[in-house]
């Protein structure tokens, strides 16, 4: 059991509370200020390691290794930045880290509509209203994503890049879903022989939300476009964060059906739990993890990892900000580790009453 945590200098909760979590025996990490497409260095990685070593807590999977947008427009200078790529990987496996989350959207990365939606009891959440998202300009809604995210860094939401937007949609202008399928194809038949040589699991994150926003396309969206990218490079270690919250934002995805699927064959390596409440259409707020407060079943999700033996990382994923709690949108202490404390009931659960299906 891991929890996100964004290091001392940006992080409301501290690795003493995090200790303190029933079950818990990790962080995921990152290194949040070196910009994309440059190598973390290793000593940086190692003083990450050494300050959650000494709390009792291990530091094995980092999200995310962000991937430079040359990569994913299959620009000449890529080369440079898969080579950075590469040397990252090399410098995580010395730290003893053992699965690497990222992405693969266009220019934008998790999008939300609201960071703060006040919730009917009183506590506020990520919310998304699809018709505000798909209406607004991108550079008005980026602008409303870092004033409402307070004095934190958005992760993924790098302002450098949000500087140079409007070259970005120009670059774009002609990307489609197969040329991105193909430039992550090429990423990934770079990286996964440097990922197995150093035995580091690459695990690719939903689209969220699972669907083109501004006409940019997105490909890490349903089980079909899964199991291609798992094909890509048929190799345990081009794996997957299978995310319940981003994949069952669109209903037609069936996520234990999807945890089953994947897992039998050995491709989940980081599960993200959390729930969701989707409303009409494609809007949906963030709820908390009980499953009778949103619209995914949390019993089944975590029957279906039993039922696969999942031996993998994971987490609770975003939580809502409770008992006047303010810090990170999402990654308050509160309700992620009430969101602990469920996963591991259920876990018990099933685990001394069940027989694998
Ligand atoms: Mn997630």
């Amino acid at each position: 059991m891991t929890f996100r945590w964004f290091g001392n200098n940006d992080d409301t909760v501290t690795l003493d509370q995090i200790r303190q979590i029933p079950g818990m025996t990790g962080v995921v990490g990152a290194l949040f200020d070196i910009p994309v497409g440059e190598v973390w260095p290793i000593d940086r990685i190692m003083k990450l390691k050494d300050e959650v070593n000494a709390e009792g807590l291990e530091l094995e999977v980092i999200e995310s290794v962000n991937i430079h947008e040359d990569i994913k427009l299959g620009l000449p200078s890529r080369e440079r930045y898969i080579e950075n790529y590469k040397q990252t990987l090399i410098n995580l496996s010395k730290a003893g880290v053992k699965v690497v989350c990222y992405n693969f959207m266009p220019i934008f990365d998790w999008t939300r509509s609201d960071l703060a939606k006040k919730l009917p009891d009183g506590s506020n959440a990520l919310s998304y209203d699809d018709d505000i998202v798909q209406k607004i300009q991108p550079n008005k809604l980026a602008d409303e994503m870092e004033k409402n995210a307070r004095d934190f860094s958005l992760p993924g939401w790098e302002p450098e890049k949000l500087e140079r937007l409007q070259v970005l949609f120009d670059q774009y202008k002609d990307m489609d879903g197969e040329k991105l399928f193909e430039n992550l194809e090429y990423f990934l038949k770079e990286i996964i022989p440097i990922a197995e040589e150093y035995d580091i699991k690459m695990a690719i994150h939903p689209d969220d939300p699972p669907w083109s926003i501004f006409g940019l396309p997105r490909i890490v969206t349903n089980k079909e476009n899964l199991d291609r990218i798992i094909n890509l490079v048929d190799s345990s270690y081009n794996g997957l964060t299978l995310c319940s919250g981003c994949l069952g934002a669109d209903p037609k995805n069936d996520i234990p059906d999807m945890i089953r699927y994947f897992g039998s064959k050995g491709r989940i390596h980081f599960a993200h739990v959390r729930n969701i409440k989707i409303h009409e259409g494609r809007n949906f707020d963030e709820s908390s993890h009980l499953s009778s407060d949103g619209s995914l079943d949390l019993f089944e999700i975590m029957k279906a990892y039993y039922d696969i033996d999942f031996k993998g990382y994971i987490r609770p994923d975003h939580g809502r900000m409770i008992w006047g709690e303010t810090g990170r949108p999402g990654y308050g202490l509160y309700d992620r580790a009430l969101g602990v404390t469920y996963i591991n009931g259920l876990w018990e659960a099933i685990n001394k009453m069940g027989k694998r299906c």
